[in-house]
């Protein structure tokens, strides 16, 4: 890719060259993720939250064939209420660029172009992962294998309950996806702060985080380590309605047909209509707690914090 493809605004640009901490974030969030008019507000108002934490918010898609890092306001309120924009994942962005189409760009096709602009934290709502009936559909996503091959920090509120995350923890395994949670051993499910699966290893601070990467870097070791941020308690799904309107979606899934690169948008918008906005509240919660904390491991990964 030639500097005239990818297009990086001045701002990032500038603070990655000098070592100012920036954090990438992702845009299938708002244009495939959440309904309109919020999700254009979510996503605004993210861009707001990192910079009052000192940290250069690179917002990531493609505007009119062009990847773009560090979208402007402008492109980013185009981009929310564009019928036509596609959700591109890694695979896509070459076609995408070619018929000059916008997307959206997934977690695996943010997450290296984030990588190509010098970028090195990235914080989403949740990871794509391995479906469920995976044994028979083979529908895993492309996040995974992507992340495996980049030298990343992805943070994140676990992956969403419409996956199998038990199939998808393995895979993190195999794909020497390291994974750490953020004050607790306790996997979370997006909606809910424990999924019921524990992982091995928590930080308990963005130093931590820092020191890892550190090492990691020093080994030449090139795959993503995850930080997984459960959403605070208070705030998550109850689990109750969580499982009963999770089992109507994926029945929902199954009768209409839904399937490939469709399914994961198809089981939002569902939960997201059958909850009544309660899903919406913790999507929105979640999405800024995995921000926040992006924001301050950027920080401390390029040396700016005084926290320690
Ligand atoms: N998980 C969510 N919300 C999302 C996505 C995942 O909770 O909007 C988006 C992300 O952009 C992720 C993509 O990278 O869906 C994964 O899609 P697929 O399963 O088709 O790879
Ligand atoms: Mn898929």
């Amino acid at each position: 890719m030639t500097h005239d493809q990818l297009q990086v605004s001045d701002e990032v640009r500038a603070a990655v060259a000098e070592g100012r901490p920036v954090l990438a974030l992702e845009s299938t969030i708002f244009t495939h993720g959440l309904p309109r008019p919020d999700n254009q507000e979510l996503a605004l108002e993210t861009e707001r939250q990192v910079r009052d934490l000192g940290v250069v918010p690179a917002t990531i898609g493609v505007v009119d064939g062009r990847p773009t890092v560090g979208l402007s306001s402008d492109e980013i309120v185009a981009l929310s209420n564009d019928d036509d924009a596609v959700k591109a994942s890694l695979r896509d962005l070459p076609i995408a660029m070619g018929k000059g189409l916008s997307a959206g760009t997934t977690v695996a096709a943010t997450g290296y172009l984030a990588s190509r602009a010098g970028i090195k934290v990235f914080s989403t709502g949740g990871l794509g992962g391995v479906h469920r009936g995976a044994e028979t559909s083979f529908d895993e996503s492309a996040d995974l294998g992507t992340l495996a091959g980049l030298p990343l920090v992805v943070v994140s509120a676990g992956v969403k309950s419409i996956l199998d995350i038990g199939l998808t923890l393995e895979r993190l395994e195999t794909l020497n996806l390291a994974i750490v949670g953020y004050g607790t051993t306790k996997y979370p499910g997006f909606y809910i702060s424990d999924s019921g699966f524990s992982i091995d290893y928590s930080v308990e601070s963005p130093a931590e985080v820092a020191d890892i990467v550190a090492a990691r870097d020093g080994l030449g070791i090139e795959s993503t380590l995850l930080v997984a941020n459960p959403v605070a308690e208070a705030l998550q799904l109850d689990p109750k309605l969580h499982d009963e309107v999770l089992a109507r979606a994926w029945a929902a899934a199954a009768e209409q047909g839904v399937s490939g690169h469709d399914t994961t948008p198809f089981l939002l918008d569902f939960i997201t209509r059958t909850t009544g906005g309660k899903s919406m509240r913790t999507n929105i919660a979640a999405y800024a707690g995995n921000v926040a904390l992006g924001a301050r491991i950027a920080a401390a990964v390029s040396g700016a914090a005084t926290e320690r």
